[in-house]
């Protein structure tokens, strides 16, 4: 951490060669290959058998991040005593995710320099590996049966404001899946499901990412519920967990409305080892970002750019400065 990057005079000096030498030759890593680490180490070989392996001569190696429209920036460049047959230099930046690299070395001895070696190129991972989930005590009992009940509360009298005619929810869908499956959560950018869901009330295409989600091995249940055709009003919906998928994801359409829903994300039904009896989850209002409308019954106005998700915290859902959840979900153990 915080070692410092260095940028030495052989890799900004002319490619012209003032030392006599041959080029290096890299080894790894080369032809876009994907390292898996920030911190790769780039090697290469010398010609044996000739004066270069003379005591003193060091190999530099430079390295380029490249840019998304094509120009590279020089990231660092060090030189390190040469070795006999492989020498390797670790990368000392910190290197960006999901980025292309170029590197290549020349010999240097005295602030004289060699010829460049070919260019070589990598990647970096896509994503930081997911942190660790932890260990959940599973129950005895692999399978539970619960039933999600959707209090609402939402009316004229809890939120005046612009009160649409015709509220309703549209259906509640529900998924169970691993820890680490997220079909949505604050701060992230909806997906297209989530947002024809949000917008919509549309089951499509959110059915087919968790179809995918499910082929992949990343969830297991999915239910599609009754929708709320007024509001005060109470639906429920009943699911089978089990122990190899005990977190549950639920949406729901608040409507009409611009892109807005209420709905968990990723809710464990195990707790201390035990299928939990009964859990109260308040349901406040989400905006999908996908979607500018100021009110209920605003014109469609795509977002452009889309916004992450995140919870309605301005009218007409604030009441006196504050906003008061549209009802909540109960999750009632059956079986
Ligand atoms: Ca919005
Ligand atoms: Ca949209």
């Amino acid at each position: 951490m915080g070692s410092a990057v260095t940028i030495s005079a052989f890799a900004t000096a002319s490619d012209a060669p003032t030392l006599k030498v041959t080029a290096p030759t890299p080894s790894a890593p080369m032809n876009d290959v994907v390292v898996p680490s920030l911190d790769p180490t780039l090697s290469v070989t010398m010609s044996t058998g000739e004066y270069v392996q003379a005591l003193g001569l060091q190999l530099g190696f430079a390295l380029w991040q490249v840019g998304t429209a094509g120009g590279a920036t020089l990231v660092e460049a060090d030189a390190v005593p040469q070795a006999v047959g492989t020498t390797a230099y670790r990368v000392v930046s910190e290197l960006a995710h999901d980025t292309q690299y170029q590197w290549r070395s020349r010999a240097v001895l005295d602030g004289a320099f060699g010829p460049w070696s070919n260019t070589a190129s990598f990647r970096t991972s896509v994503l930081p590996p997911p942190p660790p989930t932890p260990a959940l005590p599973l129950p005895s009992d692999v399978r539970a049966r619960y039933r999600a009940i959707l209090e609402s509360d939402w009316s004229a009298a809890t939120h005046p404001q612009d009160y649409p005619g015709g509220a309703h929810y549209s259906p509640i869908l529900v998924v169970t899946h691993l820890a680490t499956t997220t079909f949505w959560r604050s701060g992230m950018l909806a997906s297209s499901g989530i947002e024809r869901m949000a917008e919509e009330g549309s089951q499509s295409p959110l059915d087919g990412e968790v179809a995918a989600a499910i082929a992949s091995g990343e969830a297991e249940a999915f239910v599609r519920g009754g929708g709320l055709g007024s509001t005060p009003e109470i639906e429920q919906v009943e699911f089978d967990i089990t122990t190899g998928f005990p977190y549950v994801t639920v949406v729901s359409m608040i409507a009409p409305s611009p892109d807005w829903f209420i709905g968990l994300a990723g809710l464990p039904l195990i707790a201390n080892g035990e299928w939990r009896d009964e859990v109260v989850v308040e349901l406040f209002p989400w905006d999908a970002g996908t979607d500018d409308g100021a009110s209920y019954e605003s014109a469609n106005a795509d977002a452009g750019p889309a916004q992450p998700i995140s919870l309605l915290q301005r009218p007409p859902v604030q009441v006196g400065g504050a906003v008061r959840p549209f009802g909540r979900f109960i999750f009632r153990r059956i079986e």
